[in-house]
């Protein structure tokens, strides 16, 4: 893994580790954290589901598993931050990590919809957001606060969204959420709350500092030191994006047909086609995707190029079911947090006889 911060722990699998597999090993899953992993007991572990509903409810994890019907999904998990390297190229972003390619990767998740427990609680009509909360406290939030987030009712009820307590066929390890999380498909990471406790439905979106003030798109003239709470966009479904993930960037490969290997994800829109190009986008031919592991999941494309001898860009641009495709610069999307970097996929090559 690439490292960014020991504590809090914020790594990323180098690019070419997601490249083989439609569904991440457990220990190649980018890891994003806010504070220190908490260590919960899942035997005392209760899960609250109150605000405006008709009865609250307290569920342990026996409950969970046993009252609803589990669900296994495969899903996509994308950092906001991820490919925020390549803003910084255009301009610094200080106290952000310089996530490359690999802040997204994909579980097979098992859990039950939320929908079901909010269903169990009786929702009531006034509720327009549902607010999760967690135990894992961030000095990096101000004030310091456990980590927060929320999402519209339509999405809360909408079947993808899980409570989930697997992965890839296993219990959650620490680091991703155990014993319970939040998988909310199709929205940036930090909506995913990990280690969650307690679930409001509530009139208002949650005000925790992650919801409020982080994971906000802010104009790129803007200073996100004063800005205030509920200022920028608000960030949650993702845009179409996609990454190279081999060859790696700086590689020296041999003149003539290579694989070209990478991700491409739209959440809800799905991904219509990926065009792969050797001269920047003068000419593109179109990479063969793979199959999806379901609606939620990116999809892993590749494609034969030949290379000529000497320095080559390759470049790839997705589409998505809506017609909507990558921008083709970072300039065009430099915002002071350094969010959403959907830029064409660029990698320099060397070919060598
Ligand atoms: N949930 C809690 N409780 N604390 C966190 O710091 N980080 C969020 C989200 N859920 C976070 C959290 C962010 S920003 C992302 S991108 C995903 O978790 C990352 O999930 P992962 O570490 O399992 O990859
Ligand atoms: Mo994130």
């Amino acid at each position: 893994m690439i490292v960014h911060q020991t504590e809090p722990y914020n790594a990323e699998p180098p690019p070419d580790a997601l490249a083989d597999r439609a569904v991440t090993a457990l220990d190649t899953f980018y890891s994003r954290n806010h504070g220190p992993i908490p260590q919960l007991d899942p035997h005392t572990w209760r899960l609250r589901v109150d605000g405006e509903v008709d009865h609250a409810l307290s569920l342990s994890l026996a409950e969970l598993q046993s009252r609803f019907e589990p669900r296994v999904l495969t899903a996509t998990l994308q950092c906001a931050g991820n490919r925020r390297a390549g803003l910084m190229e255009v301009r610094d972003i200080p106290g952000e990590a310089p996530w490359g390619s690999g802040a997204i990767s994909t579980a097979e998740w098992t859990g039950v919809r939320l929908a079901d427990v909010l269903a169990a609680a009786g929702l009531g009509a006034a509720a327009e957001h549902v607010a999760f909360a967690a135990p894992d406290i961030s000095t990096l939030a101000e004030p310091s606060q456990p980590y927060g987030a929320s999402i519209p009712v339509t999405k809360a009820l909408a079947g993808e969204v899980l409570l989930a307590w697997g992965m890839n066929g296993e219990p959650l390890p620490a680091a991703h959420g155990a014993p319970v999380r939040v998988v909310v498909p199709g929205y940036i990471g930090a909506r995913s709350v990990k280690w969650v406790q307690r679930v409001s439905a509530q009139r208002h979106p949650s005000n925790n500092y992650f919801q409020a003030t982080a994971y906000r798109l802010h104009a790129a003239d803007s200073d996100p030191a004063t800005a205030g709470p509920y200022d920028g966009l608000s960030l949650g479904v993702v845009a179409v994006n996609a990454d190279i993930l081999r060859p790696v960037e700086g590689q020296t490969l041999p003149v003539g047909a290579t694989e070209v290997t990478g991700y491409a994800f739209a959440g809800d829109r799905g991904v219509a086609r990926v065009d792969v190009s050797l001269d920047s986008g003068r000419s593109w031919v179109q990479a063969d995707l793979d199959e999806p592991s379901g609606p939620w999941a990116w999809r892993l494309w590749r494609t034969t190029l030949e290379v000529p001898a000497g320095p080559t860009v390759i470049t790839a641009r997705a589409w998505d079911t809506a017609a909507a495709c990558q921008p083709e610069s970072a300039r065009l999307l430099w915002n002071p947090k350094g969010y959403v970097n959907n830029s064409w996929a660029r990698v320099r090559v060397v070919g060598s006889d």
